[in-house]
């Protein structure tokens, strides 16, 4: 079996392990990404839009700012439509901030040309990925890759393998606690070839679900349906889908531009956190750990802020053999996600039908949009929480 050697094994090219291996790379530090799909896969698969303000800042800094901010664009607020009217809250003016829209897969196609240009190595379509030892000093991980048998050495290994990935499952029996909430309901996402029907996004709290829409560029936008979790996509013709979305956007002055629809899927939505996040020199990050649903847009910053924070207490541990930040990791990232978590639950909460509701619940969910949305106060927490945490 081929052996070699770095000083970090990162599995997973998804916004984590890449911005992971970009940061290490700065720093100095030796490091090497097993990814099981294709380059041209993870480049054109279809996520997050939204980045908070401190990643896209952290892009910035670290060299990965151009075409962010050139085909990227800069949004300083953002709008709530609730019983046919609309909020805007203007995030710069509540919190001297903003976010960027800028997509996930053109983060990834940033991180991927970023770290090959800078002689980084990423072994694409990598199988049969496991970790080993990593409860001692000398951890490695197997793999095969061009029809041979691998494996890599390392000091410490990064499991940023996404919420499906093997480096939680490979956590000791009863080592981890999970807490978990599965919505009873979905989103259904398409992309359109249709010129965005607003500047800026549009949040919906409507009596037939929540509707969202959003935009990739001048020429492309993004909508989501709320939907039956296991939905089938057949239920769900074009004709309808535009039905729908005009329905549940509709308010004054308003009219959806619509055009053909290029991409569709259904997405459950579900919270979870993995406590602990770290088993002797194995540390998950990312999706890998932690899940939020899509509605506070939080999945892609919280793999960043966690990257971050890892990368910090590596290269502490590498370059002044000081552990402190590597023991602990797992209590520095569970403080933010913890209030990632509950921001992401609090928007879906408060923005989508449940069925189970009776006309008390749904007085109740009318009350706090009421105030969140008109209150200054309400509306800077909301401000304050859209636009990001600090990074750490
Ligand atoms: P990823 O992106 O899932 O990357 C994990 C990588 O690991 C690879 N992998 C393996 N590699 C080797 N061996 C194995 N055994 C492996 N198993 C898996 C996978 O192929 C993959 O390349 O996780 P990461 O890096 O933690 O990043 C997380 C984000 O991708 C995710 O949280 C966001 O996309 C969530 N999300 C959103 N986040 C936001 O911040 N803002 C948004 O607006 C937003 N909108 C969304 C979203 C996610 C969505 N979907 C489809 C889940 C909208 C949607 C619809
Ligand atoms: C998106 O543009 O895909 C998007 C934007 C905001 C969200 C979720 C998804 O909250």
């Amino acid at each position: 079996m081929a052996v070699r050697r770095t000083r970090i094994g990162i599995i997973g090219a998804g916004p984590a392990g890449l911005m992971l291996s970009h940061l290490l790379h700065l720093s100095g530090i030796d490091n090497v990404i097993l990814e099981s799909r294709s380059r041209a896969y993870i480049e054109s698969r279809i996520r997050a839009g939204i980045l908070e303000f401190e990643v896209a800042e952290l892009l910035r800094q670290t060299g990965l700012g151009a075409r962010m901010d050139r085909e990227g664009s800069r949004h300083d607020g953002t709008n709530f439509l609730v019983n046919g009217r609309l909020h805007h809250i203007d995030f710069q003016k509540l919190v001297g901030k903003h976010v960027m829209l800028y997509s996930q897969h053109e983060v990834v196609r940033d991180l991927i040309a970023a770290r090959l240009a800078a002689g980084g190595e990423i072994v694409f379509e990598a199988s049969d990925v496991a970790v080993h030892d990593y409860a001692a000093n000398e951890p490695f991980i197997t793999y095969n890759a061009g029809g041979a048998a691998r494996r890599l050495d390392c000091d410490i290994i990064a499991g940023c393998d996404g919420f499906h990935g093997v480096c939680r499952g490979a956590f000791p029996a009863g080592t981890i606690t999970a807490y978990d909430r599965e919505y009873p309901f979905g989103w259904l996402g398409i992309l359109a070839e249709a010129p965005p029907s607003k500047d800026e996004l549009i949040y919906a709290n409507h009596a037939n679900g929540f509707a969202l829409l959003s935009m990739r560029s001048p020429s492309i936008s993004r909508l989501y349906l709320q939907c039956a979790p296991d939905e089938p996509i057949e239920n769900w013709p074009d004709d309808r889908i535009w039905d729908e979305l005009s329905t549940r956007l509709t308010h004054e002055g308003f009219s959806l531009k619509t055009g053909p629809i290029f991409q569709k899927s259904v997405t459950a939505m579900r919270s979870y956190v993995a406590e602990p996040m770290q088993t002797g020199r194995l540390f998950l990050a990312g999706d890998a750990a932690h899940i939020v649903p899509p509605t506070g847009a939080k999945g892609l910053n919280s793999a960043i802020a966690d990257v971050a924070i890892l990368h910090r207490a590596i290269a502490a541990y590498i370059k002044r053999d000081d552990d402190t930040g590597l023991n602990g990791y797992t209590e520095t990232c569970l403080h933010r996600i913890w209030q990632i978590e509950r921001f992401s639950w609090w928007m879906t909460s408060m923005m989508h039908k449940f069925d189970t509701h009776g006309p008390f619940d749904t007085r109740m969910q009318t009350a706090e949009l009421d105030y969140f949305l008109t209150s200054t106060a309400g509306q800077m927490i909301l401000a304050e929480n859209y636009v990001g945490l600090p990074l750490h």
